[in-house]
């Protein structure tokens, strides 16, 4: 279709934007921000989806300020009807011009809100758009201001009208914007998050080039940081990526694609030995579904009803046995599900789950038939016994884990009280209020405990580490004290029988050392949460507890200052003056009972990181990398990351060992 300019809508000026941005992008604080950047990075993909472009260019600039460049059409520069100005200018100073909110404009993307580039326009200092198109180079400018007559900001204006600038060959659009610091302050593009998401946009959208340039970063030679991403598998390629530190069943991923009553859905799936239950990424218009919904539903009914059929017709299943569970055929399963629709809707605590129940039986049609036809075809029929072999297994755990349950469920319902053991709980009944302290060590859970506000504060400490969940079956999990302790105190149960409103305590903090110990019993009761108790992060309660590192002491007053960073106790030293001595705590252990609760569990004057699953991908990828089959990856993975000198260097400041 030709998109003229006067199918453009317009509504409301911009600077409705301004006095509520956070109606329009969720937040003014950096994740808004980031917001505007992937406003304009839709549109390019869009255009690249629509199969006009095939690159797209991001560059951060030194003053905060970014560009995307697409080599598509190019945005439409021809005059718009009633309004006599350029297509272009609509677009950003017209809220909701454009084709996003026409049902008649096949356009699947369009970021969670869709607000459009007026929005970026609105909340950015200034704007430029440039579009190359029939061997010509266009400009225009917009500004945001204060207007000293009339008192107020003035949002988007226009500076300089579309014109034409000059010859070129290239073709496409390119967005130049700089958020303003009025608006959003202090935030900072975060190269880490855009080269994540970009990564993930490429995978998600095969074969499409996309190079991000930071021009704030200089490597040693003095050049800028670029990286480029295309991967013609496109979610295969992602799935294989995923797996990267797993050995996989079978190569390549089976992949499955089609489309029905205008939903399009496309997955990749491959096993690895691993006992985890699952690893299904699923998104709806490139955006992730971290809580998942009805297309993910759809995909495993398809799943567990065609693998079923399979295993009766190859004979794995007789005629008296019971059929698999769904469960079975995703036991070491990595899958990737995109799914692309019109008017998608969002629902669940974070708002990252699929609500519409039209997506439901389209994807599960579309992956029976696929799924069907995949295992008919004879050349496909290793990968098809293999996932059966898969099931056959998983099976016999799954009713080994229900044997451990029952026994345990017996043995606590025998007792009366559940067995919590070393568990020292608190005295209020209101979950919501209620934390539960997990401390490395009974020395230090013993201190914890005295230290506590036992009215809302529970302790439970860990004798040594816990097991490694991401090497051992449910059953064994199960087996385990230290987890059982856990699962029994927290009240849940666990895996699909985990039920969140049983909940006992709505804060779950991890005390751990700072140190190489700490670090890994952190990242095995994270895994545990993660495999098992999904809900327990997405839903935000779970939390890190931040011990000091050092304590300082002003020699003259005896006045003391926590520091939980080297620049901070450089910074403390500083502030107090004079001669002061520093402390180094290795543990939590050395600390007394006041001081560990003052400096590291009261609500008053603690700092908790609180654990999210912003991005359950690379979470997953972390956790196969330390947790995985292959040693030599953590190895290096730790060597990469780990900085355990800092203790070290300040051991040979004071010139001690
Ligand atoms: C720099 C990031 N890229 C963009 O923002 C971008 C928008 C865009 C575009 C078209 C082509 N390239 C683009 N890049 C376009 C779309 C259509 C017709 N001609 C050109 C169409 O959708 O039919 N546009 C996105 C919206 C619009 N153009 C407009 F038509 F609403 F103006």
């Amino acid at each position: 279709m030709q998109y003229g300019a006067e199918n453009i809508k317009i509504l409301e000026g911009l600077d409705a934007v301004r006095m509520r941005p956070g109606m329009y992008i969720g937040t003014t604080g950096s994740k808004g921000m980031h917001h505007l950047l992937w406003e304009i990075v839709d549109n390019a993909i869009d255009e690249a989806a629509n199969g006009y472009a095939d690159h797209v260019w991001v560059t951060l600039h030194t003053d905060n300020s970014v560009s995307v460049e697409d080599n598509g059409r190019g945005m439409p520069v021809g005059i718009h009807p009633q309004k006599g100005i350029s297509a272009v200018e609509v677009i950003f100073t017209q809220l909701h011009a454009g084709g996003k909110f026409d049902a008649s404009n096949y356009k699947y993307s369009g970021g969670l809100h869709g607000v459009g580039a007026s929005v970026v326009n609105a909340l950015s200092e200034w704007t430029t758009v440039e579009v190359y198109q029939d061997y010509k180079a266009y400009r225009c400018e917009f500004e945001s201001r204060y207007d000293e007559t009339e008192k107020k900001m003035i949002s988007g204006d226009i500076k300089s009208h579309l014109k034409e600038t000059g010859k070129t060959h290239k073709k496409g659009s390119k967005v130049t914007f700089k958020p303003d610091t009025k608006v959003f302050d202090m935030a900072r593009f975060s190269f880490d998050t855009i080269n994540r998401r970009l990564k993930e946009l490429a995978f998600l959208n095969g074969g499409l080039n996309i190079t991000l340039t930071d021009e704030r970063k200089l490597d040693d030679a003095g050049n800028v940081t670029t990286v480029d991403y295309c991967y013609k598998g496109g979610i295969s390629d992602y799935v294989e990526y995923l797996n990267s530190n797993n050995e996989p069943k079978f190569a390549p991923p089976i992949y499955l694609e089609g489309e029905k009553d205008n939903i399009y859905c496309a997955v990749a799936i491959q096993y690895t030995d691993s006992y985890t239950t699952e690893n299904i990424f699923s998104f709806v218009n490139n955006i992730p579904t971290t809580e998942g919904g009805t297309h993910e539903t759809g995909f495993k009914s398809a799943l567990t009803k065609v693998m079923n059929d399979y295993a009766r017709k190859s004979g794995v299943l007789k005629e008296k046995d019971d059929n698999f569970q769904g469960e079975d055929f995703r036991e070491g399963i990595t899958a990737v599900l995109t799914v692309k629709m019109q008017n998608i809707q969002f629902e669940g605590q974070t708002k990252t789950k699929l609500g519409n129940v039209e997506a439901r039986p389209a994807v599960e049609a579309i992956i029976t038939e696929r799924l069907t036809a995949y295992l008919e075809d004879l050349k496909n029929t290793s990968v098809g016994e293999l996932m059966l072999e898969k099931a056959v297994q998983a099976a016999k755990v799954r009713m080994a884990a229900k044997k451990a349950k029952d026994i345990a469920r017996k043995k606590s319902a025998l007792e009366g009280a559940p067995l919590v053991g070393k568990l020292s709980s608190c005295t209020g009944r209101k979950p919501e209020e209620n934390e539960l302290f997990i401390v490395e060590g009974d020395s230090a859970g013993g201190t914890a405990k005295q230290g506590r506000d036992r009215r809302f504060q529970a302790i439970l400490p860990l004798r040594g580490k816990p097991l490694n969940v991401e090497k051992k079956r449910l059953d064994q999990v199960i087996a385990n004290e230290e987890f059982r302790s856990i699962i029994t105190a927290l009240g849940t149960s666990i895996d699909t029988d985990f039920d969140i409103t049983n909940l006992k305590y709505h804060k779950v903090i991890i005390l751990a050392d700072a140190d190489q110990d700490g670090a890994h019993i952190r990242s095995i009761l994270l895994t545990f949460f993660y495999r098992y108790m999904k809900q327990m992060i997405t839903e935000g309660h779970v939390f890190i507890g931040v011990p000091p590192l050092y304590k300082i002491e002003k020699s003259s007053t005896k006045e003391v200052v926590y520091a939980y960073s080297d620049q901070e106790r450089t910074e403390a030293c500083a502030r107090l003056g004079g001669r002061t001595t520093v402390s180094r705590y290795k543990g939590l252990g050395e600390m007394s009972s006041e001081q560990l609760f003052e400096t590291t569990m009261d609500p008053k004057t603690r700092t908790l990181i609180q654990v999210t699953i912003e991005d359950a991908v690379q979470a997953e990828h972390l956790v196969t990398v330390l947790m995985g089959d292959k040693a030599d990856v953590r190895k290096q993975y730790i060597i990469d990351n780990a900085n355990f000198n800092k203790v070290d260097l300040f051991a040979k400041e004071k010139g001690v060992q």
